[in-house]
């Protein structure tokens, strides 16, 4: 289908111009920022957003509440236009718009600023009560790792929003299987994400995290009373084999071999 070939080719776009910027910066959290670049890819298209007016009174929110994957969501703002792709260069520079992490104050287009996690979707469930108090029709989106799901804030935040009836509020959890020093498996183990979801009475469904159809059918079923959860099955450094494959791929220093690497990778991902 059309839609989904546009998706497709914009979360080309969003891996493109996240490998550029990491690679133009010598280091940086590669594997978080690959494994939600479809997600990032689906939701920017479907979200109403203003490009021309990032405060737009009626818009969507997203929370990006595992902010060390901000990079994946600077380009995909640049993309669509919310400030010039130049501007990418400029991660983690002295004074810069674009900190490694989401900054409501310094960046068009971000809604919450996030990094210490398990506070990104205490905020997002926040905003939701809100809206939701207003009678207002906006949606609010909100990405968390599955490691920054062993933080207890989450659950908190998880149950208020299904008390609640939320149902103006989505949860997206990538579940990468990694954290940031090892597996969920063997560091504080998840077990079943979508039935612990369900039974805190989600309106849960798990995708394969790197399928656009599969995200975009399940970001579109409206719920009637509960918040949504969707549990993406992903990888940690998502499309780019090298990296994926790679053991300790949360933060990385490219060596000179990874940066050849990457550029093979960057020109790999050219668009016609
Ligand atoms: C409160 C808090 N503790 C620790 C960190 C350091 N930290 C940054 S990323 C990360 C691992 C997160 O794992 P996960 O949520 O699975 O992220 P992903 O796999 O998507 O990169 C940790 C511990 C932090 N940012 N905030
Ligand atoms: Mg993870």
């Amino acid at each position: 289908m059309e839609k989904y070939l546009e998706m497709e080719k914009f979360s080309k776009r969003i891996r493109k111009e996240t490998l550029k910027m990491l690679l133009h910066r010598g280091f940086g959290h590669l594997g978080g920022a690959m494994s939600i670049v479809e997600t990032l890819a689906v939701l920017y298209t479907r979200m109403k957003v203003d490009p021309t007016n990032p405060k737009l009174d009626d818009r969507d929110y997203l929370v990006l509440s595992k902010g060390h994957a901000g990079p994946a969501l600077y380009s995909t703002l640049a993309l669509k236009g919310f400030f010039d792709l130049e501007l990418l260069n400029t991660l983690n520079n002295n004074g810069t718009l674009l900190p490694s992490h989401p900054d409501r104050n310094l960046t068009p287009g971000i809604d919450m600023t996030t990094g210490s996690l398990g506070q990104g979707i205490s905020a997002a469930v926040g905003i939701a009560i809100g809206l939701q108090r207003k009678g207002s029709q906006r949606k609010v989106y909100c990405i968390v790792g599955d490691g920054e799901l062993n933080e207890g804030q989450c659950w908190e935040a998880i149950q208020f929003a299904a008390h609640n009836n939320l149902n103006n509020f989505t949860l997206l959890i990538d579940e990468n299987k990694k954290q940031l020093d090892g597996t969920t498996e063997e560091i504080c183990k998840a077990f079943d994400l979508a039935k612990k979801l369900e039974s805190f009475g989600f309106d849960t469904r798990r995708v394969n995290g790197a399928s656009i159809e599969e995200i975009d059918k399940a970001i579109s079923v409206e719920s009637e009373k509960s918040p949504k959860c969707i549990v993406l099955d992903t990888i940690k450094g998502q499309g780019v084999e090298y990296f994926e494959k790679l053991k300790a791929n949360h933060h990385i220093r490219f060596t000179e071999e990874m940066k050849e690497i990457l550029k093979s990778e960057i020109e790999k991902l050219d668009i016609e």
